[in-house]
């Protein structure tokens, strides 16, 4: 009896994953995914008004995000970075790291390489750490997203969005 309940409660978990794969399948690529750009490490203690560089993660998370033509990317900012993404076939190793601007404010330079950038974020020396910028992407392609903090990108941090067509 105890063992047939638990078939039943399997078949019946096993049939709702089917389903959900179906949907997912007929429905193409979602409209909109969330990156962390960047992100706060513990132990640390905010309270009241507390950002140190030090306890930050520089890493896009997750690396690579697949959506359809037309969605949007959330790109949830934790932290000090400015955002800067490249058309179709821009590679890291072409970022020109050597075109820089300084940041209103103060604070480490940002990179300002023009060539194939489609969206250049807010200058994060005038902006809350914390904050969201959403990002919409028309046409289909894969695009590198950088931080332009010229540190985090010359430490690793960028990541992709794959934009397909809508089915
Ligand atoms: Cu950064």
């Amino acid at each position: 009896m105890h063992r047939s309940f638990s078939t039943l409660v399997r078949v019946a978990v096993l049939g709702t994953c089917l389903a959900s794969a179906q949907a997912l399948a007929s429905d193409g690529p979602p409209s909109n995914a969330t990156v962390n750009f960047g992100a706060w490490m513990t132990p640390l203690d905010r309270f009241p008004n507390n950002s140190p560089p030090p306890a930050n993660h520089h890493a896009l998370m997750p690396n690579q995000v697949t959506i359809r033509s037309g969605g949007s990317v959330n790109f949830i900012l934790g932290g000090f970075h400015n955002i800067a993404i490249y058309g179709e076939g821009k590679q890291p190793a072409d970022v020109n790291a050597g075109i820089l601007t300084t940041p209103t404010n103060g604070g480490p330079p940002l990179i300002a390489d023009p060539a194939g950038r489609i969206y250049r974020g807010l200058d994060p020396s005038l902006q809350p750490v914390d904050r969201v910028e959403v990002v919409r992407f028309p046409q289909p392609g894969l695009y590198l997203v950088i931080c332009a903090v010229l540190p985090h990108f010359n430490d690793g941090m960028y990541g992709w969005v794959r934009v397909l067509p809508t089915p």
